[in-house]
């Protein structure tokens, strides 16, 4: 692991950088562009081939990254093509429709290898987003869509009680460098505005937020005190810093509010619970939805992507899939209309708390009542059962619905339900669900996925160690674990590891039946048998003993 320390940091904090170890980052051009490049992570093969892997870490990957994290990213998109308005609004949504192709559809879909008209297509439709705020032009675009690779976003931000500005710079660095590909910023604590601008110009990938967090800062923490022109000046501050996606829980209805009194964990989404106490406190409909067409104007002079948030999922299993959750989705369905109808880019959260069997109908309903927008989950949890390990309870949940049809992941750390997570929960939240994402990219035969797989089991099967850590998920603990026990260089290329050693090795005895198969000229099956037969005939020699003695190995 290659840690350089940035002296220049907001705070004098190292920030990660340079390749992922047995890569490189490569920069590749997109046909029929002019001029556009994407980056990849190129794994280079101990055999001389080289693998390219989809890449979401930005310039801190580069070979001799040396970010100034001060003087920010550069303003990559600055340069592409810029198309006129339509009907006052500036996104790609109505660019799609008008049957453009923009330069961030062709970067898109070469990240993807699609072509970029199914990406147009996809995006016309309303069935896939690309989050990018005109103002956030450090952004490497990228799509979210059931017909692209599952993607995974990783939250961040401080809270009142911990953690400073350079920390959460570091932590979207080090969540990128794993592979997530949006970033939210969740920041409630102090100094939401500077955080969220050291972010915002350091930050590769789309940036989301949840404005009302911000907005009740700025009234104190009281949300009977907040209004709607509070909120819509909240929301353009954001859109003016190039936030690409806002999670807005307008579907947190005044009437829906008694349909969760009798839940078992009542409402657990933070921004729910906010609009809910507004209210009730004012017996009046929420702000959020009956200014929604205002707000539809303003994020359409950006190109800010609604993520229309899910105020009243579920927090337990016992509430999975109750009334409650499901009003507040159709009413998602119908404000998904009026945002399309202004030319704004939706997707719709999900939840939540979920047993396996009821997991499916979630999809089926979100399809079926939001015209198929992206669905962007949190897990779901599975079970409520393990604290400290819900991000594998949430990814088993998180696998299950991305292979039914989920966009996005929203990751859940060990620290879920229990504290903010640090850097080391951060990385293990990214990497579980990075395994989720790409299990239902496996399972929905996107193009590339399986490539992936094939290299590593080849890597392993002919005991290319090295390679075998470099086209993993994390290089970094795998050779770490290897090296516990075997540590020395010629293990490396060793015919077997700990777990089994020499004798034991399966791949290593496969490649034995292999080779004498060849040697002898003989089928795999056929070399079986007279490899069986060779071995009863040995056994038999030694005496018939099942037991030997203990021999110390090397
Ligand atoms: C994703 C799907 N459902 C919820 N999320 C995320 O949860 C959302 O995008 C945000 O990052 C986080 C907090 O949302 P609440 O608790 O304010 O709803
Ligand atoms: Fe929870």
């Amino acid at each position: 692991m290659r840690d350089t320390s940035i002296s220049n940091g907001p705070t004098g904090r190292g920030v990660t950088t340079g390749p992922i170890e047995g890569s490189s980052k490569v920069y590749l051009d997109v046909a029929n562009s002019s001029g556009l490049t994407i980056p990849v992570r190129r794994v280079h093969l101990t055999n001389g081939d080289h693998h390219d892997l989809y890449d979401t870490s930005g310039a801190y990957t580069d070979t001799d990254a040396d970010i100034d994290v001060t003087a920010g990213l550069a303003k990559l998109r600055n340069h592409w093509a810029r198309f006129e308005p339509i009907d006052g609004a500036v996104t790609q949504l109505v660019w799609a429709r008008a049957g453009i192709i923009t330069d961030e559809m062709r970067f898109c879909a070469a990240r993807e290898g699609l072509s970029p008209e199914l990406v147009r297509d996809e995006v016309a439709a309303g069935r896939a987003v690309i989050p990018a705020n005109h103002r956030h032009p450090e952004c490497e675009p990228m799509i979210i869509g059931k017909r692209f690779a599952v993607k995974v976003n990783a939250n961040i931000g401080n809270s009142a009680v911990t953690s400073s500005i350079a920390d959460e710079v570091d932590k979207m660095v080090w969540a990128t460098r794993w592979g997530a590909d949006t970033i939210m910023d969740l920041s409630t604590g102090k100094n939401i505005h500077e955080t969220r601008e050291w972010i915002m110009r350091n930050s590769p990938v789309p940036v989301g937020t949840v404005p009302i967090y911000q907005a009740l800062e700025k009234c104190n923490g009281d949300p009977a005190a907040l209004t709607w022109e509070l909120y819509r000046d909240t929301v353009i501050e954001q859109c003016e810093q190039g936030v690409d996606y806002m999670t807005v829980h307008a579907g947190v209805l005044l009437r829906y509010i008694p349909l969760t009194a009798k839940r078992v964990t009542g409402i657990v989404s933070r921004g729910g619970s906010i609009m809910a106490a507004w209210c009730l406190a004012h017996h009046r409909e929420s702000f959020l939805y009956t200014h929604f067409d205002d707000l539809c104007q303003i994020l359409r002079e950006y190109d800010v992507t609604f993520s229309l948030g899910d105020g009243l999922r579920p927090g337990s299993i016992a509430d999975a899939n109750d009334a409650a959750q499901f009003a507040e989705l159709r009413t998602l369905g119908e404000l998904t209309k009026i945002a399309k109808s202004h030319g704004v880019q939706v997707m719709i959260e999900g939840p939540g708390h979920v047993p396996m069997h009821k997991i499916v109908e979630n999809v089926r309903l979100e399809e079926e009542l939001c015209e198929e927008a992206p669905f962007y989950t949190l897990g779901p949890l599975a079970t409520d059962i393990a604290p400290a390990y819900d991000h594998i309870t949430s990814a088993i949940g998180a696998a299950i619905i991305a292979q039914a049809g989920t966009a996005m992941l929203c990751y859940v750390t060990p620290k879920e339900h229990l504290g903010l997570p640090n850097r080391d929960d951060v990385k293990v939240g990214v990497i579980t669900y990075k395994i989720a994402a790409h299990a239902a990219d496996l399972a929905k035969q996107h193009p590339r996925a399986q490539e992936r797989d094939d290299a590593l089991s080849k890597a392993r099967f002919e005991f290319r160690w090295r390679d075998q850590f470099a086209l993993s998920l994390d290089p970094d603990t795998a050779r770490e674990y290897h090296d516990e026990t075997l540590p020395a260089e010629p293990a490396k290329t060793a015919h077997f590891c700990s777990m089994c050693g020499p004798k034991f090795c399966s791949m290593r005895i496969s490649a034995d039946v292999r080779e004498y198969a060849e040697r002898n000229g003989l089928t795999d099956v056929e070399a079986i048998e007279a490899g069986m037969a060779a071995k009863s005939a040995e056994f038999t020699d030694a005496g018939g003993q099942v037991y030997l003695p203990v021999v110390s190995r090397p």
